[in-house]
């Protein structure tokens, strides 16, 4: 992949010692996975950190991904029995399933506590995940109102929130966190389209231009149509120059201004108006 992107700010390593300290008192892990990207949002880094705790894996954005694909990698990432549910953050489907599977673990503890002879009490859940994959919508959809601040670009939680879900539930929200380095440009080039990297830390207009690339090779319909696009460059920048022409994005001079056609490809294919993708292809099974 011909673009190398990286993103590990400072607020991310101290968020990273933060949650460290918190760990004795969390129960349980909610790791928020992109279902479009189940492979590349998952941070081995935190996984590592986490390990010895249960962790419920949740699949975000599954109005996003590919219906057949998800059900793919439910099937791949419960083979172990861990439990795994997609969701769909804006209708709220599959939120029922995930708060039986919160419940559930809540069981397993407390039964373990009161055969050690000590009192059960509520459960202590951590949040984490690649930024902008949902977390502080999955938490204020589960308490039912806008506790935690929320927003449609990367790194809008800066600072760990607890928050009460019921009353045996509490939540700790955290700001998304990436890891120091990215072994395949890929993931960072997933991670960049799908919006968990900041556009502040990219050449947007060249990722975008390989995105345009790819769309072509795999659905050059849906890119054609949305763009109304008749015959087409095989080049990501000229295709960015053809959408930028036919919105009439242009320049005072009258060039087309490309970076505005970049930045509208990046954001309707976030937004799912190209169509539904899932960038990982979920592993045989
Ligand atoms: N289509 C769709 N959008 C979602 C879904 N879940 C969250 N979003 C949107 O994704 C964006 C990011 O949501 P946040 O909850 O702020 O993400 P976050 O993981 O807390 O992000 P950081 O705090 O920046 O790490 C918002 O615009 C949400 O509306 C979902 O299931 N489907
Ligand atoms: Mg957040």
């Amino acid at each position: 992949m011909p673009v190398d992107i990286q993103w590990y700010p400072g607020h991310m390593a101290k968020t990273k010692r933060e949650l460290r300290e918190n760990l004795p008192v969390i129960d349980i892990v909610l790791e928020v996975r992109d279902a479009r990207i189940p492979a590349a949002s998952h941070n081995a880094d935190l996984a590592e950190l986490v390990a010895r705790k249960p962790v419920i894996t949740i699949l975000s954005k599954a109005d996003l991904a590919e219906a057949e694909a998800t059900r793919a990698w439910l099937k791949f990432l419960e083979k172990d029995g861990l439990p795994t549910v997609a969701v769909d953050l804006r209708t709220g489907r599959g939120l029922k399933e995930l708060e039986r599977k919160i419940h559930r673990q809540h069981q397993i503890i407390s039964q373990r506590l009161r055969r050690r002879g000590r009192q059960s009490r509520g459960l202590r859940g951590l949040v984490v995940g690649v930024p902008n994959v949902g977390k502080s919508t999955l938490i204020n959809r589960l308490a039912n109102r806008a506790a935690a601040k929320t927003g449609a670009l990367p790194g809008v939680t800066r600072g760990k929130q607890w928050i009460r879900v019921g009353n045996w539930l509490q939540l700790l929200d955290v700001p998304g966190v990436l890891w120091p380095k990215f072994e395949e440009p890929q993931t960072g080039f997933h991670l960049a389209i799908t919006g968990a990297i900041s556009l502040d830390v990219f050449d947007y207009v060249r990722v975008s231009a390989v995105l345009a690339e790819f769309l072509l090779k795999i659905r050059p319909e849906a890119l054609k149509d949305r763009y109304n696009l008749e015959s087409v460059s095989e080049n990501g920048v000229q295709i960015l120059e053809a959408i930028g022409q036919r919105r009439g994005f242009l320049l005072s001079g009258g060039a087309i201004d490309v970076e505005k056609a970049a930045l509208l490809l990046l954001r309707e294919f976030r937004e799912g108006l190209l169509g539904r993708f899932t960038l990982d292809l979920p592993p045989d099974l």
